[in-house]
């Protein structure tokens, strides 16, 4: 079946402004948790890479952080690393939120279609969580975002329901050029497990906590160590730039980092089907956003 001759195999990659719904799409597509979602921007940090199998054809799906004007060194390589998974896919599927306005000139969206239009990359759009809008809303957007001629084609899906979804599915797998698979068949994510305990755990903290905080973070694997009765113990540090922002992250008595850290437990225990023991070290690290070796850890390249 995937020797090559008959087989499809391609990468698409999933591009859009902040929150408009990329890894929830990309978890839809792969049918697994493979990358983390909250309700707030920037919750991508790096390019994720989901597996997915239908018919003759496999899809390397790259899921990608929102693409948005970046000020801070962290937000630039965010979205370089947004647009270079973009040029190097052999399609490019732009998600936009469907409550988005149209006629905002600075709109994140817009510039991504003009960024689009000069790439050379076949590009889909999908205008998500039509859940949430009605129906009538959806032409005028499509109508806007079409005038410049850059899509090959329109689907009106929701991520988080699944509507409309087989059928983008269907039609990015007739996109996909010939060739063999390059994962093997049940393969769903490609992501080291130390990194994918990391984003756990910075999925919960998201959830966690409010405003700049989220961002003014980052969690870092530091050991990994299977144990003699089947349990692996992980200790995990998450790195803050204030030391004002240590006692938020702690919680009052402690609180607060106790459930982030028993809520990332029990998702990789589940994950894993192993029993975790889950060591979570606040540090208080001042530099870190300028810290090339933070940006490694996280799959990101070092601005200069
Ligand atoms: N109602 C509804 N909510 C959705 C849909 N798709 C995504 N969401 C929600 O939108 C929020 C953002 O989803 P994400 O998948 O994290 O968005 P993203 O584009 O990956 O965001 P960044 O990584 O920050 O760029 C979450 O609260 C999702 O549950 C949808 O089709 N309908
Ligand atoms: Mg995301």
């Amino acid at each position: 079946m995937n020797s090559g001759a008959d087989t499809r195999c391609g990468v698409v990659a999933l591009v859009g402004a902040p929150n408009a719904g990329k890894s929830t799409l990309l978890n839809a597509l792969v049918g697994a948790k493979v990358s983390i979602v909250t309700p707030k921007v920037q919750t991508t940090r790096a390019r994720v890479t989901g597996v997915a199998v239908t018919g003759d054809a496999q899809f390397i799906f790259i899921d990608t952080p929102g693409i948005f004007a970046p000020r801070r060194r962290l937000e630039r390589a965010m979205v370089d690393a947004a647009w270079s998974g973009a040029h190097d896919a052999d399609v490019a599927v732009l998600l936009v939120d469907s409550r988005r306005r149209m006629d905002m000139a600075e709109d994140d969206t817009v510039r991504i279609v003009s960024g689009l239009a000069e790439s050379k990359t076949t590009a889909i759009l999908a205008l998500n969580k039509v859940d949430l809008v009605e129906k009538n809303k959806l032409l005028a957007l499509s109508t806007a975002l079409n005038a410049s001629g850059t899509f090959q084609e329109t689907f009106m899906i929701s991520a988080l329901t699944g509507d409309g979804v087989a059928d983008l599915e269907t039609f990015l797998a007739s996109l996909l050029p010939k060739g063999p698979w390059l994962y093997p068949e049940d393969q769903m994510a490609d992501m080291p497990l130390r990194l994918l305990a990391s984003e756990t755990t910075r999925e919960k903290l998201f959830l966690h906590l409010h405003q700049e905080l989220p961002y003014h973070l980052t969690v870092e694997t530091e050991a990994w160590e299977e144990r003699s009765d089947g349990s692996v113990k992980i200790d995990q540090v998450i790195y803050i730039s204030r030391n004002a922002h240590k006692g938020i992250v702690l919680g009052k008595g402690g609180q607060l980092i106790k459930s982030v850290g028993s809520a990332s437990r029990l998702e990789l225990e589940e994950f894993l089907d192993l029993r975790v023991h889950l060591f979570l070290h606040v540090k208080v690290r001042e530099g870190w956003l300028d810290e090339p070796e933070r940006y490694r850890e996280m799959g990101l390249e070092f601005p200069r």
